[in-house]
Order: C-alpha cells, then sequence, then structure tokens
C-alpha cells in the first residue's frame, strides 16, 4: 500500500509555519525572519518513503490584505485549505485565536483531520503550556493538540509520525526524488530576499522583489545574475547604502547561503532597480508568480 497526500500549514504571521516546514523536510526550502509577510507564496516541500508521500504546504501568515500583493498571498492561503487531505493549524504559546473569521470557521468545521500545533513551548513554562493547551482545546474541539518547538525540533517527530497514520492511500503525486515543485531560480530569489529582510529596516523589506535573470549552472560554479527591485528612487540608494557597503554585505551573504543550498560554488551578481509601485500592478505581480 502506498499513501501519499497535501498536509498543509498555515496560521498567523511569525508562529514558525517556515521553520516547522523546513525541519519536516530536512532543508531550508522557505527563508525564515523574525519579520512577518517573509514567506510570501505558497511553498511545496516533498518527503518521500518507499511507501509514502507527504506533500507539505508552507503558506504566508494570515493578515488582511491592503494591497495587490498581499492579496494574492491570501488567495494561497485560501488554495491550501481548498487541496489539503490534513491541515496543520499552527498557534504559538500565548497566541490568541486567529483575527480572520472565515479562516477561523474553516479551521474548526474542516471535514479534514486537523493538527493544532502548539508551537516555541521552549520559551514556555508549564503552567503558560497547560492553560494554552485546554484554551485551544475549547477553541478547535477537532483538532488533536500537539505541544512541539519548530526550532528545537522538539516532537516534530511525533507530528510526522501521526500524519503518516492520518494519509491517505494514494500514488505519488511527484517524482520520488522530487523535493519542491519550485525552479532553482525562486530559491536564490528567497535567499537573497531573506538578506534584505534580514538588514533593512522599515518599509524597505516589504518593498523588494527579487528576479534572477540569470542561472547558468557549469560543472563547478553557478553564475547567477539577480534583479532587486524597489518601489521608489529613495529606496534604491538605501538598499545600495554608502559606497555600496550594504548591497555588498547582502551580496556576500547570499553567496554563503547559496553554496550551502545548491553544494556548489556561486558567482552572484546583482543590481537595483526602481519598479514603480509593483506591489499593486497586476501584470508585474503576475510576473513574479503571484497568480495562481
Ligand atoms: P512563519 O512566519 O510562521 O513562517 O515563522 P518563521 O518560521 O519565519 O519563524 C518566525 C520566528 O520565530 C523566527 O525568528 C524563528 O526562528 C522563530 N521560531 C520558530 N519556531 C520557533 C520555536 O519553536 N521556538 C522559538 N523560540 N522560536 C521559534
Ligand atoms: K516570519
Ligand atoms: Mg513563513
Amino acid at each position: 500500500m502506498h499513501k501519499a497526500g497535501f498536509v498543509n500549514i498555515i496560521g498567523n504571521p511569525n508562529v514558525g509555519k517556515s521553520t516547522l516546514m523546513n525541519a519536516f523536510v530536512g532543508e531550508r526550502l522557505s527563508i525564515i525572519t523574525s519579520k512577518a509577510q517573509t514567506t510570501r507564496h505558497r511553498i511545496l516541500g516533498i518527503v518521500n518513503g518507499d511507501d509514502f508521500q507527504v506533500l507539505f504546504s508552507d503558506t504566508p501568515g494570515i493578515i488582511k490584505p491592503a494591497y495587490e500583493m498581499q492579496a494574492a498571498m491570501m488567495q494561497f492561503v485560501k488554495s491550501a485549505f481548498e487541496d489539503a487531505d490534513i491541515l496543520i493549524y499552527m498557534v504559538e504559546v500565548g497566541e490568541q485565536a486567529l483575527k480572520d473569521e472565515a479562516f477561523f470557521n474553516k479551521i474548526i468545521h474542516a471535514k479534514i483531520p486537523v493538527l493544532l500545533l502548539l508551537n516555541k513551548i521552549d520559551t514556555s513554562d508549564q503552567e503558560k503550556l497547560e492553560e494554552a493547551v485546554s484554551f485551544w482545546k475549547e477553541q478547535v474541539p477537532n483538532a488533536e493538540i500537539f505541544p512541539i518547538s519548530a526550532l528545537e525540533n522538539f516532537q516534530v517527530k511525533e507530528v510526522f509520525a501521526r500524519i503518516l497514520e492520518l494519509l491517505p492511500e494514494s500514488p505519488a503525486y511527484y517524482p520520488k526524488d522530487a523535493l519542491t515543485d519550485k525552479p532553482e531560480r525562486f530559491f536564490v530569489n528567497e535567499i537573497i530576499r531573506e538578506k534584505i529582510l534580514l538588514h533593512y529596516k522599515k518599509e524597505i523589506p516589504y518593498s523588494v522583489e527579487v528576479e534572477t535573470e540569470e542561472f547558468v549552472e557549469d560543472e563547478n560554479i553557478i553564475r547567477i545574475r539577480s534583479l532587486i527591485m524597489v518601489e521608489r528612487d529613495t529606496q534604491k540608494g538605501i538598499i545600495i547604502g554608502h559606497k555600496g557597503e550594504a548591497l555588498k554585505r547582502v551580496g556576500v551573504e547570499a553567496r554563503a547561503e547559496l553554496e550551502k543550498f545548491f553544494g556548489k560554488q556561486i558567482y552572484l551578481e546583482t543590481y537595483v532597480k526602481v519598479n514603480k509601485d509593483w506591489r499593486s500592478n497586476d501584470r508585474q505581480l503576475k510576473r513574479f508568480g503571484y497568480n495562481n
């Protein structure tokens, strides 16, 4: 018998969804920072075994969309409800229920198994944890609750074992050596964007999109050229920084991360361009893969 299915991870921003997906797949597929809206897309992470294939989806945190890109992000979340065989609803200790009522109702009325993962228990004491467990039992009575720490990989194996039990009987959906459905360039874009999220303040990270224009793999080296887009001239100046120092730091750190990710030497060239109001422009959003 072979089992396969979609296990879709949803929840508020910053609760640890991407950290969990990476822990399941054992690769850094999803970028992680302490900022909300780090994850903008639905990212598939595949775990293969002889008789199973688990298709995890990491999704953006649920927010009230303020502009078109965020609306597209919430479409990714919506689609994750639609094709799930198992739903993972992730919360963190001390958190209240989802503010978005429509999404919350979908969870408590789901016709599929719901695993509520109470994350970041490494930051909590026993009393707070017990309080949280009884709070969530009441909030989402249809869920099985698992206290975990995605960061410390605590109880992640137990959750995975339960997923295998719940997974429907099905042939594999993807080739058995597949890790994700996204092309290599996507991960280049994300790794560069992660370094930008880490090093710039305020509005800058949210105004940035990265597009990899060239990805040429030779035997020993991958040559990459990526375009960093911002919405305003002033933002371009900030990204580049005094004598180019700020951008240089992004390049150095991104290159190191890319070398780990691809296991090859990387030659990385980045340049910055203004693309006015791309976050609100349908055509631009399509170009950057925000259509679903
Ligand atoms: P997402 O927005 O839900 O995808 O959350 P991320 O995976 O990007 O994580 C947000 C922040 O929470 C990052 O700084 C993570 O390192 C941190 N984090 C994730 N899981 C845990 C955990 O189990 N314990 C602690 N202490 N921090 C965590
Ligand atoms: K985050
Ligand atoms: Mg994320």
